[in-house]
């Protein structure tokens, strides 16, 4: 027997009881619209490939939830819990993933092209690392306009080894633009480990030359990352940017839903447990007498049942007529 693991340490430390209960709460929000999502999917109800979040709704919640409206999110391929926290209502993110007419897209664009302007998601996009130069873009836009809006940009590991990344993070720090990016870097992608596409270890590590602020971080402690990102935010929004947050994070469900897993080992259900942001946050917040089990069962159910109702929301949306597909085809003032 090795020396037993011990528990991680406190999460909640850096949060004061309502803001946690507000962070649990988008978390439970997004972590049962996916598993929701994972049953429809086994079912065919939901289209295209998916790819959940779930072991990783922390730091989603974390970051979305100090941004305004007027702030700008792009996402990549894992896209629902940027969505979520940003803002996108669940109903219409349901739908857009069941392809019906009163999805965020009008059910055209699916799981890994969510757009909601209204809540400053400028969307996401299936090309890894294809929102990277589009944020910067975005950004440069908001620095000319003289406003403080502030472009967060979620991107995996796996995008760091891409051109384009480099590109960006050059015009990015050269310009100074308002810019955060960042990587949840799960130590995968798809079903290569980091190892095996880079000697970078970490990926602080890769943008050290442009010498902006990078900090790797907890992606599960969700007290430390909100503070840290709290700061990164405030710099930003005085135009101190570009800066990079690496959250160390775990992938709990395989790349793609049916992804078979054989590449890996799944972690043990208790290590699992150990680490997973949701349960962490919410042992503290009981242990902080925020919530109590009872209060704790209530957001999930509350969660759930919001769930049901985005579901049944879709299921009572038509699917678009085929002719819009083409409609769409150039944009138009509409
Ligand atoms: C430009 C481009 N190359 C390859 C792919 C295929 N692909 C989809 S996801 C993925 C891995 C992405 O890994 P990472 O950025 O770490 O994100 P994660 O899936 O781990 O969240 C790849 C290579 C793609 N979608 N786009
Ligand atoms: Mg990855």
């Amino acid at each position: 027997m090795g020396t037993p693991t011990p528990p991680p340490a406190s999460t909640s430390a850096e949060l004061d009881g309502e803001t946690a209960l507000g962070l649990l709460r988008t978390m439970w929000r997004i972590r049962c619209f996916e598993e929701r999502v994972a049953q429809l999917k086994r079912t065919l109800q939901v289209h295209g490939l998916i790819h959940l979040s779930i072991g990783g709704e922390g730091v989603a919640a974390a970051i979305c939830g100090q941004l305004r409206d007027d702030d700008t999110v792009y996402s990549g391929h894992r896209a629902h819990g940027h969505a979520i926290a940003k803002g996108a209502p669940l109903d219409r993110v349901m739908a857009e993933l069941m392809g019906r007419s009163d999805g965020l897209c009008r059910g055209l664009g699916g799981s890994m092209h969510l757009v909601d302007r209204a809540h400053g998601l400028l969307g996401a996009t299936g090309v890894v690392a294809g929102n990277i130069p589009l944020a910067v873009g975005n950004a440069l836009a908001a620095r000319l306009r003289g406003s403080d809006q502030v472009t967060v940009v979620f991107f995996g590991d796996g995008a760091v080894q891409t051109g384009y990344f480099s590109e960006s993070v050059n015009l990015a720090a050269l310009w100074e633009l308002p810019l955060i990016l960042v990587c949840e870097n799960n130590g995968f992608a798809e079903f290569t480990p980091r190892s095996a596409h880079t000697t970078v270890e970490r990926v602080c590590d890769a943008v050290a030359p442009y010498r902006f602020p990078c900090q790797s971080v907890d992606g599960t402690d969700v007290g430390a990352l909100f503070a840290v990102f709290a700061a990164d935010l405030d710099l930003a929004r005085r135009g101190r940017g570009p800066l990079l947050l690496e959250c160390m994070t775990h992938r709990r469900r395989g790349h793609y839903e049916g992804d078979q897993e054989a590449y890996r080992d799944a972690l043990a259900d208790a290590e699992w447990q150990r680490r997973d942001p949701l349960a962490r946050l919410q042992a503290d917040a009981i242990a902080q007498r925020w919530l109590d089990e009872a209060g704790a069962g209530a957001l999930e159910q509350g969660a759930r049942a919001e769930v049901e109702q985005a579901v049944s929301f879709a299921r009572a949306s038509p699917f678009p007529a085929l002719e819009l597909a083409g409609e769409l085809v150039y944009a138009s003032e509409r």
